[in-house]
C-alpha cells in the first residue's frame, strides 16, 4: 500500500453504483479502499476484484477461527486482489500466524476498537494483542482515532509496524491529532460516503493531515 495521502476511505455502501460513484470520485485522494460486510455481503467478492483494478482493496472481515479456517479465508481474500485484510488477535497467536502465511499482502491485527464498547473489552487487552501482531509477524494494527493517547501508546509497543486508525469524523475523532499521535493512516466512512461531495471531503482530509506533517 502506498503511503501518499495517508487517508483510506471505508466503504461501507450497499448499492453497487453508489460505491463506485464514491470511489472514483475520492480515488485520487486516498492511498486504499476498505471494504467490510456491509459491502461485500449484498455485491460480492466482484467489488473486490472491480476496485483491485485501480485502487489497493483492504478487507475489513476480522478474521477470528481456527488457523485452517483463518487460511481458507485469507488465501480467498487475496486471489480476489485484496492487498491487505484486518484479522482478530483473540483467536491467539497461532491464528494470526496462519493468516501472515497465507497472505499474499499485509495483515492488520484489530488492538483495540474506537467505539464506546472497544473500552470493555478491547482496551484492556489491546497492548497484548498488539504484542501479539508483532510476534506473529503482521504488518500492522488497527487503534482507535477516537482515542489518540492510546494510539501513543500502542506504537510504543508495535514500533515500525504500521497503524491503521478508523473513528475519524462521524465517530469524533480528528484525522490531524490522530496522525500527531503516530498513526501512519487514518480510515474515513461516513464523513466521506454521506457527504454532499464526497471529493471536497477528502480532499479536505488529507489538507488535514498534511497540515501536520
Ligand atoms: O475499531 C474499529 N472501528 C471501526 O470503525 C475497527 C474497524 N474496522 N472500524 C471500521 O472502520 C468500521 O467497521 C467502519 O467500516 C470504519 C469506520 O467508519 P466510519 O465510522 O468512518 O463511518
Amino acid at each position: 500500500m502506498k503511503k501518499r495521502t495517508r487517508l483510506i476511505l471505508a466503504l461501507d455502501v450497499t448499492d453497487r453504483q453508489e460505491a463506485m460513484r464514491v470511489v472514483s470520485e475520492v480515488a485520487d485522494h486516498v492511498d486504499a479502499v476498505k471494504v467490510g460486510y456491509p459491502a461485500v455481503l449484498p455485491l460480492g467478492m466482484e467489488l473486490v476484484e472491480e476496485i483491485s483494478g485501480s485502487a489497493d482493496v483492504i478487507c475489513d472481515f476480522k478474521v477470528a477461527d481456527i488457523p485452517n479456517t483463518n487460511r481458507l479465508i485469507v488465501e480467498e481474500v487475496f486471489r480476489r486482489g485484496a492487498s491487505g485484510v484486518i484479522v482478530h488477535g483473540f483467536m491467539g497467536t497461532d491464528s494470526v500466524r496462519a493468516c501472515v502465511d497465507a497472505a499474499d499482502g499485509d495483515v492488520f491485527v484489530l488492538a483495540e476498537a474506537s467505539h464506546p464498547g472497544g473500552k470493555e473489552f478491547t482496551q484492556p487487552v489491546a497492548d497484548k494483542l498488539a504484542r501479539l501482531a508483532v510476534e506473529a509477524g503482521a504488518s500492522g494494527i488497527i487503534a482507535p482515532a477516537t482515542r489518540p493517547e492510546r494510539v501513543k501508546e500502542l506504537r510504543e509497543i508495535v514500533g515500525p509496524l504500521l497503524i491503521l486508525c478508523p473513528g475519524v469524523g462521524t465517530q469524533g475523532g480528528s484525522a490531524s491529532d490522530t496522525i500527531l499521535a503516530g498513526a501512519d493512516y487514518v480510515i474515513v466512512g461516513r464523513s466521506i460516503y454521506q457527504a454532499k461531495d464526497p471529493k471536497a471531503e477528502a480532499s479536505r482530509i488529507v489538507g488535514e493531515i498534511g497540515s501536520v506533517l
